[in-house]
Protein backbone atom coordinates (compact mmCIF):
# COMPACT_ATOMS: atom_id res chain seq x y z
CA UNK A 1 0.00 0.00 0.00
CA UNK A 2 1.18 3.30 -1.11
CA UNK A 3 1.65 5.70 1.89
CA UNK A 4 2.10 9.39 1.89
CA UNK A 5 5.27 10.45 1.84
CA UNK A 6 6.40 12.35 4.98
CA UNK A 7 8.67 15.32 3.88
CA UNK A 8 9.31 16.99 7.27
CA UNK A 9 11.59 14.69 9.94
CA UNK A 10 9.58 14.28 12.82
CA UNK A 11 11.24 15.23 16.16
CA UNK A 12 10.27 12.09 17.39
CA UNK A 13 12.23 9.05 19.26
CA UNK A 14 11.99 5.64 17.56
CA UNK A 15 10.21 3.77 21.25
CA UNK A 16 7.62 6.49 20.68
CA UNK A 17 7.04 6.00 17.26
CA UNK A 18 6.94 2.18 17.82
CA UNK A 19 4.56 2.61 20.53
CA UNK A 20 2.12 4.22 18.11
CA UNK A 21 2.26 1.47 15.54
CA UNK A 22 1.53 -1.31 18.38
CA UNK A 23 -1.17 0.66 19.70
CA UNK A 24 -3.11 1.87 16.02
CA UNK A 25 -2.28 -1.73 15.05
CA UNK A 26 -4.04 -3.33 18.03
CA UNK A 27 -7.00 -1.25 17.45
CA UNK A 28 -7.11 -1.85 13.65
CA UNK A 29 -6.57 -5.82 14.57
CA UNK A 30 -8.73 -5.83 17.25
CA UNK A 31 -11.45 -4.49 15.38
CA UNK A 32 -11.11 -6.58 11.62
CA UNK A 33 -11.94 -9.25 14.26
CA UNK A 34 -14.82 -8.11 15.96
CA UNK A 35 -16.10 -7.61 12.05
CA UNK A 36 -15.68 -11.45 11.21
CA UNK A 37 -16.90 -12.69 14.96
CA UNK A 38 -19.84 -10.36 14.09
CA UNK A 39 -20.01 -11.66 10.49
CA UNK A 40 -20.42 -15.37 12.33
CA UNK A 41 -23.49 -14.77 14.21
CA UNK A 42 -21.20 -14.67 17.26
CA UNK A 43 -21.56 -10.57 18.44
CA UNK A 44 -26.05 -9.94 18.92
CA UNK A 45 -26.72 -6.50 18.66
CA UNK A 46 -25.25 -3.04 17.33
CA UNK A 47 -21.40 -2.99 16.54
CA UNK A 48 -19.53 0.14 15.04
CA UNK A 49 -16.03 -0.07 14.27
CA UNK A 50 -13.41 2.19 14.84
CA UNK A 51 -11.13 1.26 11.70
CA UNK A 52 -9.16 4.42 9.48
CA UNK A 53 -9.98 6.61 12.93
CA UNK A 54 -6.85 5.12 15.28
CA UNK A 55 -4.73 8.20 14.77
CA UNK A 56 -7.47 10.10 17.21
CA UNK A 57 -7.80 7.76 20.12
CA UNK A 58 -3.76 7.26 20.04
CA UNK A 59 -2.48 10.63 19.67
CA UNK A 60 -4.96 12.16 22.37
CA UNK A 61 -4.43 9.46 24.90
CA UNK A 62 -0.50 10.23 24.55
CA UNK A 63 -1.02 13.43 26.18
CA UNK A 64 -2.97 12.20 29.04
CA UNK A 65 -1.78 11.51 32.95
CA UNK A 66 -2.62 8.75 35.27
CA UNK A 67 -6.27 9.72 36.80
CA UNK A 68 -7.10 11.70 33.51
CA UNK A 69 -11.04 10.53 32.07
CA UNK A 70 -12.37 9.47 29.05
CA UNK A 71 -16.00 9.44 27.84
CA UNK A 72 -17.42 8.58 24.22
CA UNK A 73 -20.23 7.24 21.86
CA UNK A 74 -21.46 3.81 20.49
CA UNK A 75 -17.83 4.06 18.77
CA UNK A 76 -16.18 2.87 21.62
CA UNK A 77 -13.87 0.00 21.22
CA UNK A 78 -10.70 1.80 20.54
CA UNK A 79 -10.76 4.16 23.40
CA UNK A 80 -11.08 1.13 25.21
CA UNK A 81 -7.94 0.01 23.94
CA UNK A 82 -6.44 3.24 24.16
CA UNK A 83 -6.28 3.56 27.91
CA UNK A 84 -5.55 0.37 28.56
CA UNK A 85 -8.62 -2.28 28.83
CA UNK A 86 -8.25 -5.50 28.36
CA UNK A 87 -8.54 -6.54 24.85
CA UNK A 88 -10.21 -10.19 26.12
CA UNK A 89 -12.45 -8.17 28.60
CA UNK A 90 -13.84 -5.67 25.64
CA UNK A 91 -13.86 -8.68 23.11
CA UNK A 92 -16.34 -11.10 25.66
CA UNK A 93 -18.69 -8.27 26.18
CA UNK A 94 -19.24 -8.15 22.59
CA UNK A 95 -19.94 -11.70 21.98
CA UNK A 96 -21.92 -11.16 25.65
CA UNK A 97 -19.78 -13.56 27.88
CA UNK A 98 -19.59 -14.05 31.51
CA UNK A 99 -15.76 -12.48 30.79
CA UNK A 100 -17.00 -9.72 29.51
CA UNK A 101 -16.33 -6.43 31.16
CA UNK A 102 -20.03 -5.67 31.66
CA UNK A 103 -20.29 -9.81 32.50
CA UNK A 104 -21.69 -9.87 29.21
CA UNK A 105 -24.84 -7.90 29.88
CA UNK A 106 -23.74 -4.73 28.38
CA UNK A 107 -22.55 -5.14 24.75
CA UNK A 108 -20.41 -3.13 22.21
CA UNK A 109 -21.79 0.41 23.50
CA UNK A 110 -21.78 -0.26 26.96
CA UNK A 111 -18.56 -0.88 28.96
CA UNK A 112 -17.04 0.81 31.87
CA UNK A 113 -13.68 0.71 33.93
CA UNK A 114 -13.40 2.38 36.80
CA UNK A 115 -9.54 1.60 36.85
CA UNK A 116 -8.97 2.81 33.90
CA UNK A 117 -11.07 5.77 34.40
CA UNK A 118 -13.30 5.06 30.86
CA UNK A 119 -16.78 6.23 31.30
CA UNK A 120 -18.52 4.38 28.63
CA UNK A 121 -20.22 3.78 25.66
CA UNK A 122 -22.83 5.59 25.13
CA UNK A 123 -25.87 4.77 22.67
CA UNK A 124 -27.56 8.13 22.47
CA UNK A 125 -26.29 10.68 20.33
CA UNK A 126 -24.79 13.69 22.13
CA UNK A 127 -25.24 12.25 25.91
CA UNK A 128 -21.42 11.93 26.80
CA UNK A 129 -21.14 15.39 26.20
CA UNK A 130 -22.86 16.83 29.32
CA UNK A 131 -22.02 13.83 31.17
CA UNK A 132 -17.95 14.52 30.39
CA UNK A 133 -18.74 18.22 31.82
CA UNK A 134 -19.75 17.14 34.65
CA UNK A 135 -16.73 14.92 35.36
CA UNK A 136 -14.78 18.03 34.89
CA UNK A 137 -16.83 19.70 37.60
CA UNK A 138 -16.24 17.31 39.90
CA UNK A 139 -12.39 17.58 39.07
CA UNK A 140 -12.27 21.19 38.99
CA UNK A 141 -14.75 20.96 42.75
CA UNK A 142 -11.98 18.71 44.08
CA UNK A 143 -8.98 20.91 42.17
CA UNK A 144 -7.07 17.64 41.54
CA UNK A 145 -5.97 18.96 38.02
CA UNK A 146 -7.28 16.10 36.38
CA UNK A 147 -8.78 16.10 32.36
CA UNK A 148 -11.71 14.93 31.22
CA UNK A 149 -11.74 13.86 27.42
CA UNK A 150 -15.20 14.32 26.04
CA UNK A 151 -15.16 12.60 22.42
CA UNK A 152 -18.28 13.01 19.97
CA UNK A 153 -18.50 13.10 16.23
CA UNK A 154 -19.85 15.84 13.87
CA UNK A 155 -23.35 14.35 13.67
CA UNK A 156 -23.19 14.80 17.71
CA UNK A 157 -21.89 18.41 16.94
CA UNK A 158 -25.20 19.68 16.06
CA UNK A 159 -26.98 18.64 18.96
CA UNK A 160 -28.50 21.11 21.44
CA UNK A 161 -27.19 19.85 24.54
CA UNK A 162 -23.60 19.69 22.79
CA UNK A 163 -24.13 23.98 23.44
CA UNK A 164 -25.76 24.20 26.90
CA UNK A 165 -22.75 22.33 27.97
CA UNK A 166 -20.64 24.97 25.97
CA UNK A 167 -22.17 27.44 28.34
CA UNK A 168 -21.69 25.47 31.86
CA UNK A 169 -18.27 24.54 31.14
CA UNK A 170 -17.06 28.02 29.98
CA UNK A 171 -19.00 29.61 32.86
CA UNK A 172 -17.52 27.35 35.38
CA UNK A 173 -14.14 27.06 33.51
CA UNK A 174 -13.98 23.08 33.06
CA UNK A 175 -11.17 21.28 32.59
CA UNK A 176 -12.80 19.40 29.53
CA UNK A 177 -11.69 19.08 26.47
CA UNK A 178 -14.25 18.13 23.97
CA UNK A 179 -13.14 16.39 21.05
CA UNK A 180 -14.95 16.32 18.03
CA UNK A 181 -13.93 12.87 15.76
CA UNK A 182 -15.26 14.35 12.54
CA UNK A 183 -15.33 11.13 10.02
CA UNK A 184 -17.24 13.41 7.79
CA UNK A 185 -20.61 11.18 8.01
CA UNK A 186 -23.33 10.54 10.29
CA UNK A 187 -24.35 7.55 9.54
CA UNK A 188 -25.40 8.18 5.80
CA UNK A 189 -24.92 11.70 6.10
CA UNK A 190 -22.47 13.54 4.80
CA UNK A 191 -21.13 16.46 6.92
CA UNK A 192 -21.92 19.39 3.95
CA UNK A 193 -25.22 17.85 4.12
CA UNK A 194 -26.20 18.53 7.96
CA UNK A 195 -24.16 20.99 9.27
CA UNK A 196 -23.99 24.80 8.67
CA UNK A 197 -20.49 25.84 9.21
CA UNK A 198 -17.06 23.62 7.88
CA UNK A 199 -15.45 24.19 10.67
CA UNK A 200 -16.62 22.67 14.02
CA UNK A 201 -14.13 23.98 15.95
CA UNK A 202 -15.23 27.16 15.56
CA UNK A 203 -18.88 26.60 17.36
CA UNK A 204 -16.99 27.42 21.22
CA UNK A 205 -16.89 30.82 20.12
CA UNK A 206 -20.01 32.20 21.24
CA UNK A 207 -19.24 30.86 24.40
CA UNK A 208 -15.03 32.08 24.83
CA UNK A 209 -14.35 28.34 24.38
CA UNK A 210 -11.07 28.32 21.94
CA UNK A 211 -10.55 25.48 19.45
CA UNK A 212 -8.49 24.64 16.45
CA UNK A 213 -8.20 21.40 13.99
CA UNK A 214 -6.07 19.15 13.39
CA UNK A 215 -5.41 16.02 10.81
CA UNK A 216 -6.57 13.04 12.71
CA UNK A 217 -5.27 10.89 10.05
CA UNK A 218 -1.48 11.60 11.66
CA UNK A 219 -1.13 10.93 15.13
CA UNK A 220 1.83 12.99 15.50
CA UNK A 221 -0.34 16.35 14.82
CA UNK A 222 -2.88 14.89 17.09
CA UNK A 223 -0.43 14.24 19.86
CA UNK A 224 1.16 17.96 19.49
CA UNK A 225 -2.63 19.16 19.30
CA UNK A 226 -3.70 17.01 22.71
CA UNK A 227 -0.60 18.32 24.41
CA UNK A 228 -1.61 21.99 23.81
CA UNK A 229 -5.34 21.22 25.12
CA UNK A 230 -4.11 19.45 28.25
CA UNK A 231 -1.80 22.06 29.14
CA UNK A 232 -4.85 24.82 28.49
CA UNK A 233 -7.02 22.87 30.61
CA UNK A 234 -4.31 22.29 33.42
CA UNK A 235 -3.51 25.43 33.37
CA UNK A 236 -7.20 26.16 34.81
CA UNK A 237 -8.05 28.09 32.22
CA UNK A 238 -11.50 25.87 31.11
CA UNK A 239 -12.66 23.94 28.33
CA UNK A 240 -10.88 23.50 24.88
CA UNK A 241 -12.42 22.13 21.51
CA UNK A 242 -10.18 19.82 19.40
CA UNK A 243 -12.00 18.94 15.64
CA UNK A 244 -10.18 16.18 14.64
CA UNK A 245 -10.49 15.50 11.25
CA UNK A 246 -10.51 11.86 10.14
CA UNK A 247 -12.04 9.08 8.16
CA UNK A 248 -14.48 5.56 8.88
CA UNK A 249 -13.78 2.97 6.32
CA UNK A 250 -16.73 0.83 7.47
CA UNK A 251 -19.83 1.61 7.47
CA UNK A 252 -21.29 3.84 10.35
CA UNK A 253 -22.39 0.36 11.92
CA UNK A 254 -21.86 -3.52 10.75
CA UNK A 255 -25.37 -3.23 8.90
CA UNK A 256 -24.50 -0.49 7.11
CA UNK A 257 -23.31 -1.20 3.71
CA UNK A 258 -22.75 2.51 3.49
CA UNK A 259 -23.80 3.05 -0.65
CA UNK A 260 -23.70 7.08 0.33
CA UNK A 261 -20.29 7.19 -1.05
CA UNK A 262 -17.96 5.67 -3.57
CA UNK A 263 -15.64 2.83 -3.17
CA UNK A 264 -13.14 4.95 -4.70
CA UNK A 265 -13.43 7.56 -2.14
CA UNK A 266 -12.64 5.11 0.54
CA UNK A 267 -9.94 3.41 -1.23
CA UNK A 268 -8.17 6.94 -2.11
CA UNK A 269 -7.91 7.43 1.82
CA UNK A 270 -6.55 4.22 2.71
CA UNK A 271 -3.89 4.81 0.10
CA UNK A 272 -2.99 8.34 0.80
CA UNK A 273 -3.74 9.01 4.11
CA UNK A 274 -3.75 5.44 6.24
CA UNK A 275 -2.48 6.63 9.83
CA UNK A 276 -0.57 3.07 10.66
CA UNK A 277 0.93 3.20 6.93
CA UNK A 278 2.19 6.40 7.59
CA UNK A 279 3.89 6.14 10.82
CA UNK A 280 4.99 2.46 8.95
CA UNK A 281 6.89 4.95 6.52
CA UNK A 282 8.38 6.91 9.22
CA UNK A 283 9.48 4.05 11.34
CA UNK A 284 11.22 2.48 7.72
CA UNK A 285 12.72 5.68 6.28
CA UNK A 286 13.86 7.10 9.66
CA UNK A 287 15.82 3.93 9.89
CA UNK A 288 13.74 3.67 13.57
CA UNK A 289 12.51 -0.14 13.02
CA UNK A 290 13.39 -2.65 9.99
CA UNK A 291 10.54 -4.62 8.37
CA UNK A 292 11.71 -7.64 10.52
CA UNK A 293 11.39 -5.76 13.67
CA UNK A 294 7.70 -4.37 12.02
CA UNK A 295 6.60 -8.20 11.30
CA UNK A 296 7.67 -9.24 14.82
CA UNK A 297 4.89 -6.42 16.07
CA UNK A 298 2.89 -7.28 13.91
CA UNK A 299 3.06 -10.72 14.66
CA UNK A 300 2.54 -9.99 18.82
CA UNK A 301 -0.44 -7.71 17.97
CA UNK A 302 -2.00 -10.82 15.99
CA UNK A 303 -1.62 -13.10 19.46
CA UNK A 304 -3.09 -10.93 21.61
CA UNK A 305 -6.26 -10.20 19.52
CA UNK A 306 -6.51 -14.08 18.63
CA UNK A 307 -6.40 -14.45 22.29
CA UNK A 308 -8.51 -11.72 23.03
CA UNK A 309 -10.95 -13.61 20.25
CA UNK A 310 -10.67 -17.22 22.00
CA UNK A 311 -11.20 -16.06 25.54
CA UNK A 312 -14.52 -14.31 23.43
CA UNK A 313 -15.82 -17.64 22.51
CA UNK A 314 -14.54 -20.08 25.21
CA UNK A 315 -15.97 -17.83 27.35
CA UNK A 316 -20.04 -19.47 29.59
CA UNK A 317 -22.82 -17.31 29.02
CA UNK A 318 -23.72 -15.23 31.60
CA UNK A 319 -26.08 -17.24 34.40
CA UNK A 320 -29.29 -16.43 34.84
CA UNK A 321 -28.38 -15.62 38.51
CA UNK A 322 -27.10 -12.55 37.02
CA UNK A 323 -30.35 -10.97 35.02
CA UNK A 324 -31.42 -8.99 38.25
CA UNK A 325 -27.51 -8.13 38.98
CA UNK A 326 -26.31 -4.25 38.35
CA UNK A 327 -29.47 -2.85 37.54
CA UNK A 328 -31.03 0.22 39.04
CA UNK A 329 -34.71 -0.75 40.31
C1 LIG B 1 -30.46 11.19 20.17
C2 LIG B 1 -30.19 10.21 19.06
N1 LIG B 1 -30.61 10.51 17.81
C3 LIG B 1 -30.36 9.66 16.80
C4 LIG B 1 -29.69 8.47 17.02
C5 LIG B 1 -29.37 7.55 15.85
N2 LIG B 1 -27.96 7.70 15.50
C6 LIG B 1 -27.05 6.82 15.96
S1 LIG B 1 -25.52 7.21 15.47
C7 LIG B 1 -26.05 8.55 14.61
C8 LIG B 1 -25.07 9.39 13.83
C9 LIG B 1 -24.06 10.10 14.68
O1 LIG B 1 -22.97 10.50 13.88
P1 LIG B 1 -21.65 11.14 14.45
O2 LIG B 1 -21.97 11.95 15.65
O3 LIG B 1 -20.97 11.83 13.34
O4 LIG B 1 -20.79 9.91 14.97
P2 LIG B 1 -20.11 8.71 14.15
O5 LIG B 1 -21.13 7.60 14.08
O6 LIG B 1 -19.73 9.22 12.82
O7 LIG B 1 -18.94 8.28 14.97
C10 LIG B 1 -27.43 8.68 14.72
C11 LIG B 1 -28.21 9.74 14.08
C12 LIG B 1 -29.28 8.20 18.34
N3 LIG B 1 -28.60 7.10 18.64
N4 LIG B 1 -29.51 9.09 19.33
MG1 LIG C 1 -19.40 11.18 12.17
Amino acid sequence: MAARKTTKKPNVSADELKHYYREMLLIRRFEEKAGQLYGMGLIGGFCHLYIGQEAVVVGLEAATEEGDKRITSYRDHGHMLACGMDPGGVMAELTGREGGLSKGKGGSMHMFSKEKHFYGGHGIVGAQVPLGAGLAFADRYKDNGRVTFAYFGDGASNQGQVYETFNMAALWQLPVIFVIENNQYAMGTAQKRSTSTPDIYTRGEAFGIPGETVDGMNVLAVKEASEKAVAHCRAGKGPYILEVKTYRYRGHSMSDPAKYRTREEVQKMREERDPIEQVREMLLTGKHASEDDLKAIDKEIKEIVNKAADFSKESPEPSVDELWTDIYA
